[in-house]
């Protein structure tokens, strides 16, 4: 469904939709109460229309949140044995030759890192129990062994769970914002690559302004960008991916100088702080938004659910308004509530609230931009419009999606994918549907680019 930056379409919240508004009740108390409603329903609208155009942000409109924290209460309110039950359906549903566990980590990467890299049973509850549909509404609970119906939440979890929720939309309401996220580079000036590691930490996505890439190297971006545009179309197809949305991804030939040039640049050096352990270039490529064919994407993230896995940096080659297609974020969805940064580890008796609650508002945000174009927690940002050179990092599991391209000019990014730990580019394996020519060439930038 084709979805603007700046339109919300936000169907009545489930209550309304169900028909189980106060119809019975007097029409002197609903008048009563109808005035300070609309008189704060007006303030909302007028701060939100003034939020809107300067920061190009959306309020979300349909409220799940209840429903999934009270699940989650629920979830943490479960007997040992319920608990253990969990944990078996997770294992059960982790094994065989096609499973993909989004919790799980496969062991080879775990062992050559120090993150938390499973997190299944943690997790499960949240995914069994509590994912809501298109229009946020919350699915049946799932009979469990000695919780057929779902417990009493513990006013202990609602209440840590509820000061979980705003401490990530205070960061989501903080982090959507242009200038809160850009960072001007000067070059040589190490302070400018800490604040941007920085900010990429807490917000999962940031924009380096400035000399972001010495001049000669943009330069160098855009003359391979225009040798792909004059090859045939048979060498450009065969150098091509199709994507989300008819977007088109061109893999770039690998290229010895410009490998140099991202090896020693301020990108690789806010990677190595972000990171803090060993990664690997992945791919380049250019991803293109054709004029006034390009959709607008479903949100989604590049990675299933752990961060500091997949990054992608993407470079302006030219201006990009707004309705060339910008990319939307959801600030801070890529570690609600910093789950990753805990090292606690956790028996099968317990459930944790933050990776529950990590799960199912990732789950939940997903969903319901199926119907509204405003899906995150809190604010839904995208940016005002790059300037040429401009390049934006996020972590790939941070919630996102292109734009519709609704202009006349074709939009163009240039695209460097990292994977860590090293070897996390292998198992993802993201060019194995691409011609033995993109696999080459990609195999040409990951043998030069291994960073420690
Ligand atoms: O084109 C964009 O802005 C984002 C593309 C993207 O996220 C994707 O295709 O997965």
């Amino acid at each position: 469904m084709p979805r603007g930056p700046r339109t919300v379409k936000a169907p009545l919240p489930e209550k309304q939709q169900s028909g189980q508004s106060s119809r019975s009740r007097t029409s002197w108390w609903r008048a009563s109460c109808l005035i300070p409603i609309l008189i704060l329903f007006v303030a909302c609208l007028l701060a939100g229309t003034d939020q809107a155009a300067s920061e190009g942000v959306h309020q979300t409109t349909i409220n799940w949140t209840h429903g999934v924290l009270e699940c989650l209460a629920r979830c943490a309110s479960l007997s040992p044995k319920s608990l253990k039950a969990v944990a078996a359906l997770a294992e059960k549903s982790s094994t065989g030759p096609n499973s993909k566990n989004p919790w799980r980590l496969p062991r080879e990467l775990c062992n050559a890192s120090t993150r938390h890299c499973d997190v299944l049973h943690e997790a499960f509850c949240a995914a069994l129990q509590c994912t809501v549909n298109a229009s946020g509404s919350l699915g049946k609970w799932m009979p469990l062994t000695d919780a057929i119906k779902a417990p009493q939440p513990s006013a202990q979890a609602t209440s840590a769970l509820s000061t979980m929720f705003q401490a990530h939309e205070k960061c989501a309401t903080r982090c959507a914002s242009q200038d809160y996220l850009s960072v001007e580079i000067s070059p040589g000036e190490h302070d400018s690559v800490i604040l941007a590691a920085e900010k990429l930490t807490e917000c999962g996505v940031v924009h380096l302004t400035g000399h972001a890439w010495p001049t000669r190297t943009l330069d160098m971006f855009r003359q391979q960008v225009s040798a792909l545009a004059s090859m045939s179309a048979d060498e450009q197809s065969g150098l091509a991916m199709h994507l989300r949305a008819n977007r088109t991804e061109f893999f770039l030939p690998f290229d010895a100088e410009l490998a140099e040039a991202i090896s020693n640049s301020t990108l690789t050096s806010v990677m190595q702080k972000y990171l803090q352990e060993p990664f690997a270039l992945d791919y380049v490529s250019v991803l293109t938004a054709i004029a006034g064919i390009s959709g607008s994407q479903e949100l989604h993230s590049d990675v299933a659910f752990f961060p500091r896995m997949s990054l992608s940096a993407h470079t302006a080659l030219q201006e990009i308004t707004p309705n060339m297609g910008l990319t939307l974020f959801c600030p801070c969805s890529h570690t609600i509530s910093r789950w990753h940064n805990k090292t606690t580890s956790h028996s099968v008796n317990s459930f944790p609230l933050d990776i529950g609650m990590a799960a199912a508002v990732r789950q939940a945000s997903r969903a319901i931009s199926k119907s509204i174009a405003s899906p995150c927690v809190g604010v839904t940002y995208v940016p005002k419009g790059l300037a040429p050179g401009t390049l934006t990092i996020y972590d790939g599991a941070v919630l996102h999606a292109g734009l519709a391209n609704s202009a006349s000019t074709d939009r163009r990014v240039l695209n460097i994918n990292f994977a860590a730990p090293p070897g996390y580019e292998v198992i993802r394996n993201y060019t194995s549907r691409c011609s033995n020519r993109v696999q080459v060439e990609t195999a040409g930038w990951r043998a030069k680019c291994h960073f420690s």
